[in-house]
C-alpha cells in the first residue's frame, strides 16, 4: 500500500486536468505518475483494468477511478477556495453531466471529423455551439463565472474540455460571436493554478524515483 495517494495522469486529458486541479487546489502531498496511454503500466492496470486515466490510489486501499470522484475526495480533504458550493449542487451536476455527456461525445467528433464520417466538422462544431457552449457564452455574461463570481467545481471541471474546444480551430473560436465564454476560458487556463497543473513530467517507470506532485 502505498504511503501517499499515488495519482496516475496523462497531462492533456481533461479528465486527468480536472482532477489535478483539485488534487493542486486543495494542496493534497502526492506522487504523480505520468502516462503513456498506448503503453499503461502494468502497475496501473492491476489496480485499475479499465485502464483510464485519472485514477488515484489511496494509502488506505481505496482506489478512485473516476475524475469527478477525485475532485470530490480533493476537495473533502480541504477546499481552500470554496468550490463546492451546496445551493448550486443540483446545477453543477447538470451542467457537468451535459459537458462529460453529449458534449464530450461531439468534441471527439469535432477533434477528429475522419473517424466519424457521417457528418463534417463543421456539423459537429455546430452542433456543439447549439448544445453547449452559447449557454456557458450566456451564462458568464451575467456572472464572471459559471455559478457565481468566484470559480466553483462547475467551473474547474469543464474548462479543461472548453479548453480542448478552443484548440480544435484556434482562429475560429478567437472570433466568434463567444467573447464572455473566450475571457472566462483564458482567465482559467492562464491561472498560477491551471498552469502549475499543466507542468511536464517524463512517462513513469517502475523504479522511478517518486515525483512530488
Ligand atoms: N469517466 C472517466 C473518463 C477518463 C478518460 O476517458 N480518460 C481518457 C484519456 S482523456 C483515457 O484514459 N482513455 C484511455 C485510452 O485512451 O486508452 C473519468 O472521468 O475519469
Amino acid at each position: 500500500m502505498p504511503q501517499q495517494p499515488i495519482l496516475y495522469s496523462f497531462r492533456r486529458c481533461p479528465y486527468a486536468i480536472r482532477a489535478r486541479l483539485a488534487l493542486k487546489c486543495a494542496q493534497v502531498p502526492l506522487e504523480l505518475r505520468e502516462v503513456v496511454l498506448r503503453h499503461k503500466p502494468q502497475a496501473l492496470l492491476a489496480i485499475s483494468p479499465k485502464g483510464t486515466v485519472p485514477v488515484l490510489q489511496l494509502p488506505d486501499g481505496r482506489v478512485l477511478e473516476q475524475s469527478l470522484d477525485i475532485m470530490d475526495w480533493a476537495l473533502q480533504q480541504a477546499d481552500p477556495e470554496g468550490w463546492q458550493i451546496d445551493r448550486a449542487a443540483p446545477l453543477t451536476r447538470d451542467l457537468i453531466d451535459r459537458n462529460d455527456g453529449p458534449f464530450k461525445a461531439l468534441l471527439d467528433r469535432y477533434k477528429y471529423p475522419e473517424r466519424h464520417p457521417e457528418q463534417t466538422f463543421f456539423d459537429y462544431r455546430d452542433q456543439a455551439v447549439e448544445l453547449c457552449i452559447r449557454d456557458l457564452n450566456q451564462r458568464l455574461t451575467e456572472t464572471p463565472c459559471l455559478l457565481g463570481d468566484l470559480p466553483s467545481l462547475a467551473d474547474m471541471a469543464i474548462a479543461p474540455f472548453i479548453r480542448q474546444f478552443a484548440q480544435v480551430d484556434a482562429d475560429w473560436f478567437a472570433s466568434a460571436p463567444f467573447p464572455a465564454l473566450r475571457i472566462w476560458l483564458n482567465q482559467r487556463v492562464e491561472s498560477p493554478l491551471f498552469q502549475s497543473v499543466m507542468a511536464k513530467y517524463p512517462a513513469w517507470q517502475p523504479g522511478d524515483a517518486p515525483t512530488a506532485f
